[in-house]
């Protein structure tokens, strides 16, 4: 019998292949939980609101009145909503054609283009051309469309960051890439050894992988890294020498929990650099409305900008984008106001500072709780959570928990991770899901709980933990009272 095209066995490999650990064994076992009654604390994905985090006041004065712009025509609608939230849903709404319900430009609309581009500019005090750049229904898919731009067949490779955020994975195995691993420094804070690089490229070239690009998450997902200017300056050149395309994925940027390494972007970086090289290097450089004080996810906004990619280029990639239409409206707005806040002066400025403020105060609270609580745990060593949102503790697995894992035909984290799970509805993500190195085991988890259910969370992963480990050591040679 012939096989259908949609039958299990015949569909695309490269769907099979893909592995997305932030939605899969554990984040399945904890839904089903959670069907069952059990209280489950879902710190698998970087989801803000979903853990309880509030939406700043502005944006959404400004969408709702985007979404109902009847309300404007209401006598009293300046009794719900500030005149400047009311001015710039005005202002957002004359710049599409025909209000929330309209397809934009593939590229997005042109008027927030320009907000982003003037956002850029600030930041890192070089212009930015809005022609450059393309707005995305959250970073996600900006990534995954250059991604499919630059790999063209199983020997063409990316270099990666390993552990990294799966997306990166998952999209080089879609399109059927080779993914070209290059290892973070645990020991090092997670820092970036150029060597590293230089030894993972050869050893993909003798094998005859032509690597064509390189990802840098900054800050970084899983490992809360942020990395320095200096070291930023290394990865450009690095790139120039081996004519590789840079992919930086900033979308971090708001969320950084220490003062000594301030983001930086890597546009940035290489336009202080100067000619030759800020002519150079092929860069992309993503940034969304669903990290940051923001965390916005469920809108789906973000964008990429292009820094020297030749206009052909860019108009092939504009035909893609045209085959979706347009990404979706109210995420482009959202990401106009992310870009283009309340300035001082204005009425709601003051609200939105305080708002921000507090969430990423307590952001950085939270990075210290939950990394001081790994570390006070049996067998659990962390690194400080620097930026980003997640904490990425290494679990010292005992030999007998290995074998144990083993026995129960699972991966030695995630044998740990779903006990985890049974025994106090914290959900994580393995380490494995992120790439580590062989025989080290690692979980992750949001910072994103509300910060005043995080001590009883880290009292009772200790609780789990240290009876874990009771479990699984071997107490030979140890008088135990
Ligand atoms: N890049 C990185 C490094 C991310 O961590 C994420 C999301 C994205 C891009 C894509 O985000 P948007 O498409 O929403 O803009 N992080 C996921 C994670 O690790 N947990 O939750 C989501």
């Amino acid at each position: 019998m012939s096989l259908k095209a949609l039958d299990y066995d015949s569909i695309n490999e490269n769907v099979k292949k893909v592995a997305y650990a932030v939605r899969g064994e554990l984040y399945l076992r904890a839904s089903e939980l959670q069907k069952e009654g059990k209280k489950i604390i879902f710190t698998n994905v970087g989801n803000p609101h979903a853990l309880g985090q509030k939406p700043l006041t502005f944006p959404r004065q400004v969408i709702a009145l985007c979404q109902a712009p009847f309300l404007m025509d209401d006598p009293n609608v300046g009794l719900i909503f500030p005149v400047d939230a009311i001015a710039r849903a005005k202002h957002y709404l004359s710049l599409t054609s025909g209000g929330l319900g309209a397809y934009s430009d593939s590229r997005g609309l042109p008027g927030i283009r320009k907000e982003v581009a003037d956002f850029i500019q600030k930041r890192d005090g070089y212009p930015s051309d809005p022609e450059l750049i393309y707005l995305t229904d959250g970073a996600s898919k900006g990534v995954m469309q250059m991604l499919n731009t630059i790999i063209r067949n199983d020997k063409d490779g990316i270099l990666v960051p390993v552990p990294q955020y799966p997306l990166y994975s998952a999209a080089i195995s879609l399109f059927g890439g080779s993914l070209v691993p290059y290892y973070l420094e645990e020991s090092a804070n997670w820092s970036l050894d150029i060597k590293n690089l230089y030894q993972s490229i050869t050893e993909a070239r003798r094998r005859g992988v032509t690597v064509r690009a390189m990802v840098i998450i900054n800050p970084g997902n899983p490992t809360g890294q942020c990395l320095s200017e200096s070291n930023l300056r290394e990865i450009l050149e690095f790139c120039i020498n081996e004519h590789l395309v840079l992919l930086a994925d900033e979308v971090y940027q708001q969320n950084i929990y220490q003062d000594e390494r301030p983001f930086i972007s890597a546009r940035k970086v290489l336009f202080d650099m100067g000619p030759p090289w800020s002519k150079e290097l092929q860069l992309v450089s993503f940034h969304t409305v669903s990290k940051g004080y923001w965390g916005e996810c469920g809108q789906r906004g973000g964008y990429f900008e292009m820094t020297n990619i030749p206009p052909k280029t860019v108009d092939e990639i504009y035909k893609v984008a045209s085959i979706s239409l347009s990404p979706n409206v109210p995420g482009q707005i959202f990401l106009g106001l992310m870009v283009n806040p309340p300035k001082p002066g204005d009425i709601s400025y003051l609200k939105y500072e305080q708002e921000s403020k507090a969430v990423l105060e307590s952001l950085r609270r939270r990075a210290h709780i939950m990394t001081d609580g790994f570390n006070s745990c049996r067998n659990v060593v962390c690194n400080f959570t620097e930026g980003a949102m997640y904490s990425f503790p290494q679990i010292r697995l005992p030999p007998r928990a290995i074998e144990a894992a083993k026995k129960a035909g699972k991966v030695p984290d995630v044998f740990y991770c779903l006990k985890l799970l049974e025994a106090t509805g914290i959900s994580t993500v393995p380490g494995s899901g992120f790439g580590q190195k062989e025989g080290v085991f690692h979980l992750r988890t949001t910072i994103l709980p509300a910060e005043e259910d995080m001590p009883q969370i880290m009292v009772s992963f200790k609780k789990f933990n240290d009876e874990f480990m009771e479990q699984y050591e071997d107490y030979r040679g140890y008088s135990r009272m």
